[in-house]
């Protein structure tokens, strides 16, 4: 009997792992300042599938999260220098609980403590000594609401953010940049004739167009650039850091990029395609970034009316 229990655990975790994949994959950072409690943790979630990091003191967990583009930290409170409430802190100044939750792990079972972590930024709170199946419960659950956000945020065809991720994003952006009296520019595109496109060689076809336009426009961007589908065949560039004149240059390298070879559409059948750009900054009187975009639009209608395959201002 005994066997056989063994047996169908193991049979059902395998199971469990090709169903969540996805859950799997999450990258995980373990922050804590004792070197056997991150050993156990490392274990157990490389176990299960996780990607695991560590640091052994809030400083050094501030600058991994940095760096990597971390799922889930899992953080210590009790530590020497920065407590764990100190580091959940200076995480929740940056990124919201959907964007990087945390899990605290603490021997302290006081109310009030528990309820200091929540206060600090916490989305969950273990006590140790921790059953193991409850600390992989938890973390299960928070890497899956991690995902679901993360799926909201993107748009399936080409993979890219989608139009409300880029308004928020944007949001975010454009007030720093004023705050700091920072240049900042928007990029509206507009695919030539899609309509053509999908009249003459079908639905399917102007979809692959669609990705190849977003993978050549990537060969030209750079990672602090947020690359967006508006909707539609309209795309979105928010360039943070850059003034209308390099704002203008990026979205010309785009057009010549996109228009210097053709694509495959069909069997035997190569076609170009061509954008058009309108390009607008923030300027002192700009009051909200919705202003921005409505004069990048502008500029994109200007561009059509000249002749399409252009960039206007
Ligand atoms: P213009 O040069 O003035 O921009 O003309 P256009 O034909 O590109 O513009 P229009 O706005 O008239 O047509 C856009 C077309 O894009 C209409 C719509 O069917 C198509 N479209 C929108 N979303 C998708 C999509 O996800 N896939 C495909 N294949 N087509 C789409
Ligand atoms: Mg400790
Ligand atoms: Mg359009
Ligand atoms: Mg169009």
């Amino acid at each position: 009997i005994l066997k056989r229990q063994f047996l169908l655990e193991q049979t059902a975790i395998s199971l469990e792992k090709q169903e969540d994949r996805a859950e799997a994959e999450a990258k995980i950072l373990v922050v804590d300042d004792e070197s056997i409690n991150i050993q156990v943790l490392v274990n157990q979630l490389a176990l299960n599938n996780y990607y695991v990091a560590t640091a052994s003191n809030g400083e050094e967990a501030l600058n991994l999260i940095e760096k990597v583009n971390l799922d889930l930290v899992i953080l210590d409170v009790m530590m020497p220098g920065m407590s764990g409430y100190e580091v959940c802190k200076k995480i929740r100044e940056k990124y919201s609980l959907v964007e990087l939750p945390v899990l605290m792990l603490t021997a302290n079972s006081q109310l009030s403590k528990v309820c200091m972590g929540f206060e600090c930024g916490a989305n969950d709170y273990i006590i140790k000594p921790f059953e193991k199946q409850e600390l992989l419960a938890r973390i299960k659950t928070l890497v899956m609401m991690k995902n679901a956000i993360k799926q909201s945020e993107i748009d399936p065809l080409t993979g890219i953010s989608n139009r409300r991720h880029m308004t928020e994003l944007a949001e975010v952006i454009f007030n720093q940049h004023r705050e700091e009296n920072k240049a900042f520019s928007i990029v509206m595109m507009d695919i030539d004739n899609f309509k053509k496109i999908n009249d003459t060689y079908g639905h399917v076809a102007g979809d692959h167009v669609l990705i190849e336009l977003v993978s050549r426009c990537k060969e030209v961007l750079r990672s602090t650039d947020i690359f967006a589908r508006y909707g539609g065949e309209e795309f979105s560039l928010i360039l943070p850091n850059t003034s209308l004149e390099n704002a203008v240059k990026v979205a010309e390298k785009i057009r010549v990029n996109i228009n210097k070879e053709p694509m495959k559409i069909a069997e035997n059948k190569e076609i170009y395609f061509t954008i058009s750009s309108g390009v607008a900054q923030i300027t002192k009187n700009t009051e909200s970034v919705e202003e921005v975009y409505n004069m990048a639009d502008k500029a994109l209608y200007k561009a059509k009316e000249g002749g399409k395959n252009k960039v206007e201002v």
